[in-house]
């Protein structure tokens, strides 16, 4: 079997050295560049481990956004920031990336200090829409004209955060763009009724055409595009409402653009110029397949989600996976579970990293998955504990931290606890 990601066939990629360095190419060259990058990553990240799925989705939208909008000054933050590795690639660190999760190592995540293209750190979910509606509303203060692009999967759109920015931006008339990067994942499948309302959304092909011909005609027409996009947005607005009435992102006030091919470069970019002419916040809804291009991960994009040192051929870990304390966690939680019908399991998107994947197959009727909401999954537990349910919520300290108020306010403070019943 022929080995394709030899470092050898990487070109183009190795002319990169700026965004500025993207900007200039065809889309044929800009093809052949995800190519490449996709094999670079690979690479990397078979040799070093890191976020590998996630990265892979995000090839096409990275080089298009880079196309249209221009770091530092336009600001790009990326939710979560795991799916910052092209970007990083992109400006300029493309050498640095090969000793990411290396001691002294380029970080996984964005990073301020590491360059002004970063322009804000992230790590914990569902914060980019804030970031990005607090950066707009200073650029509005400052009389600045700068762009402001929030990327988030829809995964993150789970979390509180993220709906509570949804909210304020929309009814803000700010000028604001939210990616929403839609691979149907979170780390596992994601979950819930927003996801539910998204994937009605994926199947209306009809707004990617309406969206298409509004940019050929733009395009067409260089010096009447502004009033052309004013036109369409108007007009599409209307035809949208008819098709779908409960149209929940242009109700709350997005201008909602797609559903648009993320694989796609030259829509993202047609999508991209129209959203940068159009007034107030704006919505694009793009649908990208996690662990695009390397078939291993497209086919199990959780595990390949983060992952250690693996062999490209089989996908395999290249040492075996010793026990850890979260899989130690889930058997007792299994064997207490098995004893007690009152006892469940809560994970808020991170049931394999928490060890209750194998809870979930013995006992689904009594397992949550609520999305990255800990401060949900903590008061949902509580109003079960209150109810004589002996729920177990599993998170990561650095997560939990999300949902203090949560333990002290409607747990502890209150007493809002198990009663007898339960022990
Ligand atoms: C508050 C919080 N909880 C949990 C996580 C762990 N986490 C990292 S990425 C991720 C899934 C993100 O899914 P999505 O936003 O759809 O991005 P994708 O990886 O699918 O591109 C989770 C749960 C986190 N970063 N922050």
């Amino acid at each position: 079997m022929v080995n394709i990601y030899k470092l050898g066939v990487i070109n183009l990629l190795e002319k990169i050295n700026s965004a500025k360095d993207v900007k200039i190419l065809t889309i044929k060259e800009k093809k052949t560049l995800a190519d490449e990058i996709r094999k670079y990553i690979i690479k990397i990240v078979s040799e070093n481990g890191g976020h590998l799925a996630s990265n892979l989705g995000v090839v096409e939208l990275t080089i298009a956004l880079h196309s249209i909008f221009n770091v530092p000054e336009d600001k790009i933050i990326w939710d979560v920031g795991h799916q910052s590795y092209v970007h990083k690639i992109i400006t300029g660190r493309r050498e640095e990336l090969k000793n990411i999760r290396k001691l002294n190592g380029i970080a996984g995540f964005p990073k301020t200090k590491e360059a002004q293209e970063d322009c804000f750190n992230t790590g914990h979910s569902s914060t980019s829409i804030s970031v990005a509606l607090g950066m707009a509303r200073a650029r509005d203060i400052k009389e600045e004209k700068n762009s402001v692009i929030a990327v988030i999967g829809d995964g993150a759109l789970t979390g509180g955060m993220a709906l509570e920015a949804l909210n304020d931006a929309g009814y803000s008339k700010t000028d604001v763009i939210v990616i929403l990067n839609d691979n149907e994942m979170s780390i596992s499948k994601n979950i819930g009724g927003l996801n539910l309302f998204l994937s009605k959304l994926r199947t209306k092909k009809l707004y990617t055409k309406s969206n298409i011909s509004g940019k050929k005609l733009v395009g067409k027409i260089p010096l009447v595009g502004n009033l052309i996009v004013k036109m369409v947005q108007k007009t599409k607005r209307s035809i949208k409402q008819l098709i779908i009435p409960k149209m929940f992102f242009e109700d709350i006030g997005f201008r909602y653009l797609g559903p648009v091919d993320g694989h796609d470069i030259e829509k993202l970019e047609s999508l991209l110029k129209i959203s940068k002419q159009l007034d107030g916040p704006v919505l694009i809804h793009v649908l990208t397949k996690k662990g695009k291009g390397y078939k291993i991960a497209e086919e199990n994009p959780d595990k390949f989600h983060a992952i250690s040192p693996f062999n490209i051929e089989t996908g395999e870990p290249k040492k075996e996976k010793s026990t850890d304390y979260s899989k130690v966690f889930g058997n007792k939680l299994i064997q207490l579970a098995q004893k007690n019908k009152k006892i469940v399991a809560i994970t808020a998107s991170m049931k394999d990293g928490t060890g209750l994947s194998e809870f979930q197959k013995k006992f689904p009727k009594r397992f949550f998955d609520i999305g990255i909401a800990e401060q949900h999954a903590i008061t949902m537990a509580a109003g079960m504990a209150k109810e004589g349910i002996i729920p177990f919520v599993p998170l990561y300290s650095s997560f939990y931290q999300r949902a203090y108020d949560q333990v002290i306010h409607d747990i502890a403070i209150r007493r809002n606890t198990c009663n007898n019943v339960c022990r």
